[in-house]
């Protein structure tokens, strides 16, 4: 079972609205966009710094919004996070001024029940505004469904990516990290970070970032899975190689190009370990060796892929055998290795099964 622990830091109760997070101040701390009504009856909306030993309020608008959204967004490509926010049949749009809040003039329809969202729907680096909810017009009420395209501001230029990746690993545990990236607009402590995990080159099935690995570009319009964290830990790994990488985003959600990949093997405990049927069914022998012993392996058996690494976690010789149902046993010549312990890892479809190895 999954659990959760339940925090201390004391923030205001709100409903009927939203709550969104965003470093609107720049210092690679996420902070809190919050609207809705309070405990009170009252319809605000509010800015929670993330400030060393809790959120403190930085804002308090009575604007009367309600029944709604609010999003934040860089919507005038100057690098730091605006707000957008619709709800109790208004909709206001806020420039972030150095860190204060100037409502503009708009023409958005006032909505509620409302739903915002900032999305460049026609490619052109602006974030355009999405906007969802009842809008009044005579005596009725009808449901509407609208965007609006930005005609306000210079594009917005792409990050680069982040640089002097590295990785060590902890255990059953990777721990990833990287130096800032880089953007026009957008400062550097600023920035949010997005990784991909595969357990082959330019492939993303441990963790995906929801963005094209070739070309950066997000596949959604949010924050990175690493947030504002310029480091990651993957807990409860499995043995085995991994490839990764990690992009920028800056406030207007525009992705970098990934880093060049890095890549990094885990190797969990150096007994024996079986994650498999395949255990019964592989054997080494001799072991010790003088560098030359067999695989041996009992039944039909799938491709097996041998990696040896040594005591720093680098692979020192590999070797792919093709499934064979007639010879049950492969002579494998590792001379070139120097004497020492060695970790022995070998991989089918069934699973994997690690080894110590000891060359004489
Ligand atoms: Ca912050
Ligand atoms: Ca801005
Ligand atoms: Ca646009
Ligand atoms: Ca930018």
């Amino acid at each position: 079972m999954v659990t959760f622990s339940v925090s201390t830091i004391p923030l205001p109760g709100m409903t009927r609205g939203s709550a969104k997070w965003g470093d609107y101040d720049q210092d690679g701390d996420l902070d809190i966009l919050l609207m809705g009504q309070d405990a009170a009856g009252t319809w605000n909306w509010y800015i929670f710094r993330n400030d060393p030993g809790g959120f403190n309020q930085q804002f308090n608008h009575i604007d009367y919004i309600n029944f709604g959204d609010g999003e934040w967004g860089d919507f005038d490509n100057d690098g730091d996070l605006d707000v957008i926010l619709s709800g109790g049949k208004k909709t206001f749009l806020y420039q972030n001024n150095s860190g204060t809040f100037i409502k503009l003039q708009s023409n958005f329809y006032g909505l509620n029940y409302a739903s915002v969202s900032w999305v460049d729907y026609d490619n052109d680096n602006d974030l355009d505004l999405f906007l969802t909810g009842d809008y009044k017009l005579g005596m009725t009420t009808v449901p509407v469904s609208m965007f609006y395209r930005n005609n306000t501001c210079l594009p917005n230029s792409i990050p680069q990516a982040p640089v002097n990746l590295s990785s060590v690993s902890q255990g059953d545990s990777i721990i990833f990290s990287w130096n800032s990236g880089n953007d026009v607009e957008t400062s550097s402590a600023g920035l949010y970070y997005n990784m991909y995990v595969g357990s082959i080159s330019n492939n993303v099935d441990s963790l995906s970032p929801m963005s094209d690995i070739l070309s950066g570009q997000r596949r959604v319009i949010a924050i990175g899975n690493a947030c504002s964290n310029k480091t990651w830990k993957m807990k409860n790994a499995s043995t085995g190689t991994y490839y990764w990488s990690v992009q920028s985003i800056d406030h207007a959600y525009a992705g970098s190009p990934f880093a060049p990949e890095k890549i990094i093997t885990l190797i969990v405990g150096n007994d024996d370990v079986d994650k498999s049927s395949v255990g019964n069914e592989l054997t080494v022998y001799p072991n010790p060796s003088n560098g030359e012993f067999k695989l041996m392996y009992i039944g039909e058996l799938d491709d097996v892929k041998m990696e040896i690494f040594d005591a720093h976690a680098k692979l020192v010789f590999s070797r792919f055998i093709k499934k064979s149902s007639t010879n049950k046993s492969v002579d494998i010549k590792s001379t070139e290795i120097s004497a020492g312990v060695y970790t022995l890892i070998l991989t089918t479809l069934k699973g994997t099964i690690t080894k110590k190895l000891v060359f004489l």
